[in-house]
């Protein structure tokens, strides 16, 4: 007999799944039951970080990555970190246990009421099938729905008995089928997209974390440099879609209305690239774009592309349509953008002597770390600062909570180590936002996964401070985090750790943990240093 458990991890393997990340409860225990040798759990200690690392690890593969949650509660701890899953077009397949069918009509304890609302609306697609027999066909299509675009999470409730019922054998026409996107322009709405940027006076690219995830930050480069246009980083990026050395790079923009339009004056064609039309964070008013301006955006999903309040867009497959605008764009011949000034070194450590700010931090990170080193950020009030100091010249070279919602940092450093194991992560986490997940120590610790974890310790919310300046909310508490110790809290959990407050025992701490093959925690007392409203 084969049972529901067999059928579906070979399609999972079939759908090249051999991961789960998770953390079990009673009625999760039949799905995991004689577990396959071919198969690697990871266990974390809390939802958030097994959601967390399964994102890092999808958003770094490109493939569907699954998770196993335990009912209500654990999809309940889960769903902060599902937010930014969501944002990030993750393909994740959540897996929560549901109680026996046998019990469903009395409730009985660990019954997750209404299964399939609960993760709504974070999850693209949700279900609980209503027979054992239709568990494989739903297992087949979570993973296509989660891949198909706009990739996303999904999430599928299995009611515990099914997964020892026997399969419809009807279900083997499961195994092998192929479900593909097809998504280019067509020929016209190409013609029309080249026209406008050749014509374009002074085009101007914004570019989101969908090409980096798509694999085209090389057909960006070459878009630019036909156009010799500026390329913007669209705010509140979750990943890195352009070299930052390349002269035609200016940063990331903005998440106001008015401070966004103003970057782009004076420009007459604003061409976004897989990103929504914008990711706005703090309420400015103003003209979402600078007099004269139009703009068109290139996105994946339809959602992002029927939302934006102004500028045409188009929805397709985001590295084709930018393939086949390298190659169709003429070349303008217009000069390339000269590179903006990379911020002094010597300046700031003579005005910082005393302790080290997060700038002279970068510096020795990015003097240090080999080229394509992985960073995974969560230290948001010196987001703009890394931005600046870091190099970020390959492809997959950065992760960023997409939703903003905190604990991301550390466990998906994690899932993107695993993915790229011929790179090295840096996780650079504030000491606010090391605690949502610190339980991702463990998880590092228990199966060798080598990432560094720089903890920017400045021991203060330091972006909420910044927050409060905007919105001139005074006197506001709970904004502090005082007298955490994380080289204890680490080796608590099993990871060496060290403090280094001076350049030169961050250089050698740096240096000794990207010499060994273990995960190593290095807390660096950092200058509260609020950004300017
Ligand atoms: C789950 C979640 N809770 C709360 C917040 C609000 N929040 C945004 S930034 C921040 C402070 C982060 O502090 P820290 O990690 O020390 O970095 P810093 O801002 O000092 O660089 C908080 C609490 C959030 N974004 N997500």
């Amino acid at each position: 007999m084969t049972s529901v458990r067999d059928l579906t991890y070979r399609l999972l393997r079939q759908h090249g799944v051999t991961m789960v990340f998770g953390n079990p409860g009673s009625n999760e225990l039949p799905f995991l039951s004689e577990f396959p040798s071919d198969f690697q759990y990871y266990l974390a200690l809390h939802e958030g970080v097994a959601v967390a690392m399964a994102d890092g690890y999808a958003q770094a593969t490109g493939r569907p990555a699954v998770v196993n949650l335990h009912s209500a509660a654990g999809t309940g701890n889960g769903m902060g970190a599902l937010a930014n899953a969501c944002n990030s077009h993750s393909p994740l397949l959540v897996l929560a246990g549901q109680q026996t069918r046998a019990m469903s009509g009395i409730e009985p304890l660990l019954t997750n009421l209404d299964a399939t609302v609960l993760p709504r609306p974070l999850v693209k697609w949700s279900q609980e099938p209503t027979t054992a027999r239709d568990v494989p066909l739903a297992i087949n299509r979570g993973l296509h729905m989660a891949s198909l675009p706009p990739s996303g999470p999904v999430f599928l409730s299995v009611p515990y008995d099914d997964w020892t019922a026997e399969v419809d054998p009807r279900s083997e026409a499961l195994i092998g089928r192929q479900v593909g996107a097809a998504g280019s322009l067509d020929a016209t709405s190409l013609d029309v997209l080249v026209k406008r940027l050749s014509e374009a006076a002074n085009p101007v690219l914004v570019l989101g974390a969908d090409v980096d995830a798509c694999n085209a930050n090389n057909f960006a480069v070459q878009v630019a440099e036909k156009l010799g246009a500026p390329v913007w980083i669209a705010p509140s990026a979750g990943r890195c879609p352009f070299p930052t050395s390349h002269s035609c790079f200016r940063g990331p923009l903005a998440a106001g209305i008015a401070s966004l339009s103003a970057a782009l004056k004076g420009h007459d064609l604003i061409a976004v690239f897989g990103a929504p039309v914008f990711r706005y964070h703090q309420y400015e008013t103003g003209n979402f774009l600078p007099d004269g301006a139009q703009l068109v955006a290139i996105v994946t999903d339809p959602q992002e592309a029927a939302r934006a309040p102004i500028g045409d867009a188009y929805v397709g497959d985001v590295r084709a349509i930018l393939e086949a605008l390298a190659e169709r764009v003429p070349s303008t011949g217009r000069p390339l953008p000269a590179a903006r000034p990379r911020p002094s070194r010597e300046a700031e450590v003579a005005v910082r002597h005393d302790m080290l700010t997060a700038g002279s931090v970068f510096d020795i990170v990015d003097e240090i770390a080999p080229a394509g080193t992985i960073y995974v950020n969560e230290a948001p009030s010196v987001t703009s600062v890394l931005w600046e100091r870091l190099r970020l010249e390959h492809q997959g070279s950065y992760y960023f909570a997409s939703a903003g919602g905190l604990g991301f940092g550390m466990p998906a450093a994690l899932g993107v180590q695993l993915a790229a194991s011929s790179r090295r992560v840096i996780a650079i986490i504030g000491d606010g936002s090391a605690n949502y997940s610190i339980t991702a120590l463990w998880t590092a610790a228990q199966y060798g996964i080598p990432v560094i974890f720089l903890i920017m310790k400045n021991g203060s919310y330091g972006a909420l401070r910044w927050f409060a300046n905007v919105l001139k909310a005074d006197n506001v508490p709970g904004l502090d985090v005082p007298d955490i110790d994380f080289v204890a809290l680490a080796k608590g959990y099993g990871v060496h750790a060290v403090q280094a407050d001076t350049r030169d025992r961050l250089k050698h701490a740096l240096s000794a943990a990207l010499a060994s093959n273990a995960p190593m925690l290095i807390e660096v007392p950092t200058v509260l240093d609020v950004p300017a409203t």
